[in-house]
């Protein structure tokens, strides 16, 4: 798996923790140091390890135990939250798929960096999921640049625009773009070149290109093996042409992987993918939440940290206007599904309406884990205008969400059954409630 080695030592850290019979002053002492020694060996920066452990003996020391909580739950908890804060904390649920079209993206970074193997994964990533791609090779430094992304793209059917011979890299992209615009191509991916003298007028002509091509995206790509190194990279590109994401690439079996992954994300751009390999496949999104999961070895993490949220969920008065108010979209499903778990926050909701003792329904209570999560990835693999008018969705729209969420087409069905279901149950709800007079009940919560 990506980061092997912060993996073990993590992992291994965590699972003695959960086998030692005491939680003291001692073994917490412990554990931090053995997350310390791990985090360091990864290549993470010296100061943000202190700065996590620091955080993680303070929130320790100031955070109550909720009831029915272990100490060593708690801790855990911490611990995965730090890290996740880390790698971006919450920046990764904004990040959505392209919702405009033509949705152009250009890529930058230093030679070498992964830039063209990328474009065509990420050509390869898009096309999976239904949108029309196509690739421009804006580099006409290196001989044979045209030529490498020619050939990737021509595995997975994508078309590439170069020029031979051209003098201007401008030129080449401008031209590119203008084309696969005119095509009717949905995303347009604009490979450019690394290789300069140096780094100044690197600098120059991206930002010349992209003054040039007004992408909507500007992704920068950055070699993991570097390690904690990647921090000065993101910041200088960042500061020269504005980088609204980040493509961290050889992260398969770079041990000082976590130190690029913590150092990028401080600039504060989401790490949208990450290159687990050379072939064109070998690309993964990036979500901090499920990768600290992931390197924390702990498959019940998950569902400690929900039942963590569900104890800590109080429903606000907004939440519950409009969940009465009938405006229930498919983004207010996904974000119940997030926090729900059986018992969840829908129940509690509905609990708080005055006169209302009764449970949920049966097709509330039986949202399984597997179907939350599944139902959750749907939504997540919706554009904004789907999730807003669900009508829309029609049977090549139910191919591509399927595909993108790793579900069928009958699990999308399943679950626009269930919204209309829901919306409708929420209309009902609300004309009872209505007779109950004022909702005053929800204040004070
Ligand atoms: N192991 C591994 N190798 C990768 C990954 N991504 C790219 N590479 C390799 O890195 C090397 C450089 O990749 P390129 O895509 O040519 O890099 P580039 O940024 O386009 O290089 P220039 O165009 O010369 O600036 C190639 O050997 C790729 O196979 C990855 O995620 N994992
Ligand atoms: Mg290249």
């Amino acid at each position: 798996m990506v980061l092997e080695s912060l993996s073990k030592a993590l992992s291994e850290t965590v699972r003695k923790i959960l086998r030692a019979p005491l939680v003291d002053e001692k073994t917490i002492k412990e554990f931090i140091r053995d997350i310390q020694r791990a985090l360091l060996q990864a290549d993470v920066n010296v100061n943000l390890v202190l700065q996590i452990s620091q955080n993680i003996e303070k929130r320790l020391r100031e955070e109550k135990i909720p009831q029915g909580f272990s100490k060593r739950e708690l801790l855990l908890k911490i611990v995965y939250e730090e890290l996740v804060k880390i790698l971006g904390g919450d920046v990764y649920d904004k990040v959505k798929l392209p919702n405009k079209k033509p949705y152009v993206i250009m890529l930058v970074g230093i030679q070498g960096s992964g830039k063209t193997t990328s474009a065509a994964k990420l050509a390869f990533y898009y096309k999976r999921l239904n949108y029309k791609v196509a690739l421009v090779c804006a580099d006409n430094y290196r001989p044979g640049a045209f030529d490498q992304l020619r050939q990737l793209g021509e595995k997975i059917g994508v078309p590439v625009y170069g020029e031979r011979d051209a003098t201007s890299s401008v030129q080449i992209a401008v031209n590119g773009v203008k084309k696969f615009v005119n095509e009717g191509f949905e995303i347009i991916i604009v490979d450019t070149a690394g290789r300069h003298k140096e780094e100044k007028s690197l600098m120059n002509e991206m930002r010349e290109i992209a003054e040039k091509i007004k992408p909507d995206e500007i992704m920068l790509i950055v070699d993991a093996t570097i390690g904690q190194q990647a921090y000065i990279q993101a910041k200088v590109f960042h500061e020269n042409t504005k980088i609204g994401s980040i493509f961290l690439t050889k992260l398969d079996g770079s041990a000082r992987g976590g130190g690029a992954l913590s150092a990028v994300a401080v600039t504060g751009v989401p790490i949208k993918f990450i290159g687990v390999g050379e072939k064109i496949d070998e690309i993964e999104t990036f979500n901090p939440k499920r990768f600290v999961g992931r390197i924390l070895g702990l498959g019940d993490l998950e569902s400690l940290i929900e039942k963590f949220k569900l104890a800590e969920y109080k429903p606000t008065e907004e939440d519950a206007n409009r969940f009465l108010s009938g405006k229930f979209t498919l983004d207010d499903l996904l974000t119940q599904l997030k926090s729900i778990s059986k018992m969840g926050p829908l129940n509690k909701l509905i609990q708080l309406i005055p006169g209302f003792s009764l449970s949920l329904p049966d097709e509330f209570q039986e949202l399984s884990k597997v179907k939350i999560k599944r139902y959750s990835a749907i939504i997540e693999s919706m554009t904004k205008e789907e999730r807003e008018k669900p009508e829309i969705i029609d049977r090549s729209r139910m191919r591509r969400i399927a595909m993108g969420s790793g579900t069928s087409i009958r699990d999308v069905q399943e679950l626009l059954e269930q919204y209309k279901n829901m919306k409708k149950m929420m209309k009902m709800f609300k004309r009872k409630t209505k007779l109950f007079g004022k909702l005053k009940g929800f204040t004070g919560v």
